[in-house]
């Protein structure tokens, strides 16, 4: 039976030397971020295989696009809450990180998400070292479908938001569909940009990288607000486990993940998190 006593936890996080956070949406919900699975997330109203596929994108780039420019207008209105908030203490100060395990060399995180919200949540100047590994990309970076040049891009030019297009469905005559060439363009070849994101079938950001650290270096992996349903990072506990690490899982509901689990705590993990790290 997997233990849910905090004391318990921190005592074995004590003792750990390459620690490992690996989030999923439910890292960000507090942060009013939809998730994809549970109720209310885009997966319940929206099929995956229109959206975050490179099908979809070939088929509708503009309908992609827009869904993409949506969740960027909600996270620029977000803040990083205190899930976010005391993962980046631990990432960026090693002696924060030494009160909680002082025998520690490292603390990473490993995001799924693409919100930048743990990037925001650190402090200025902070090294490399620091910086989140994002595995399924970035909303705020592009890619040329065509040289491949990829770089920042923030722009706002479509002439509908997504959510707004789809409730304008019913009503064709209002409604201004943006086409092929108001989405962004590569300065470089001018080639169609596309999300910097990994979509379903793509190869992960940094997948060899991320492969060494939970196969070869991690001792402690917490599982925060992911249903473990999507590889590879859904295997990263069995790994860790394979390898005698020990894994913690953070979340409001069961997962995947839970079998692998030597502790468990349910609840928001915005609470539970910053009580088990602080
Ligand atoms: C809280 C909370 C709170 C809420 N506190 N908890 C059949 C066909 C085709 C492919 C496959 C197939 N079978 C398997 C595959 C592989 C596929 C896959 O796993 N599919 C499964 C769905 C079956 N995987 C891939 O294709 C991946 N690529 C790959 O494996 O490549 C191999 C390769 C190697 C080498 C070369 C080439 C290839 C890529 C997966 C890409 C996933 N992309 C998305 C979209 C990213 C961009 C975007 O954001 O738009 O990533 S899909 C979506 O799911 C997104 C998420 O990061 C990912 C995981 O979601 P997550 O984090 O689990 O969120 P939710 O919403 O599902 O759950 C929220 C959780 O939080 C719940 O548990 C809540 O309870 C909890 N929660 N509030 C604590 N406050
Ligand atoms: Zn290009």
């Amino acid at each position: 039976m997997p233990d849910t006593d905090y004391s318990s936890f921190k005592k074995a996080l004590a003792e750990s030397k390459n620690i490992v956070v690996l989030a999923g949406a439910g890292f960000s919900a507090a942060s009013g971020i939809p998730t994809f699975r549970g109720a209310g997330g885009f997966w319940r109203q929206y099929q995956a295989t229109d959206l975050a596929t490179p099908e979809a994108f070939q088929r509708d780039p503009v309908l992609v696009w827009q869904f993409y420019q949506y969740r960027r207008q909600i996270v620029m209105k977000a803040e990083p809450n205190p899930a976010h908030r005391i993962v980046a203490q631990l990432c960026s100060s090693s002696s924060k990180l030494a009160k909680i395990a002082p025998l520690a060399t490292s603390f990473r995180l490993m995001t799924q998400n693409i919100d930048n919200l743990s990037t925001r949540a650190l402090p200025d100047g902070v090294s490399p070292s620091a910086l989140p590994i994002e595995i399924h990309g970035n909303l705020f970076q592009a890619k040329c479908t065509v040289c491949g040049l990829t770089e920042e891009n923030h722009q706002f030019e479509l002439a509908d938001s997504w959510d707004k297009n789809q409730e304008q469905e019913q009503d064709a005559d209002t409604q201004v569909k943006p086409t092929v060439k108001d989405l962004p363009h590569c300065r470089q070849c001018g080639g169609l940009l596309r999300p910097d994101v990994v979509w379903f079938g793509e190869e992960p950001h940094r997948l060899d990288e991320t492969a060494d650290i939970i196969t070869k270096e991690c001792d402690f992996l917490i599982v925060v607000g992911t249903t473990g349903a999507v590889t590879p990072c859904g295997i990263f506990p069995d790994l860790v486990r394979d390898a005698g690490g020990q894994v913690a899982v953070f979340n409001l509901e069961t997962t995947y993940n839970d079998r692998q689990a030597n502790f468990i705590f349910r609840g928001p993990c915005e609470e539970t998190l910053v009580e088990a790290l602080s």
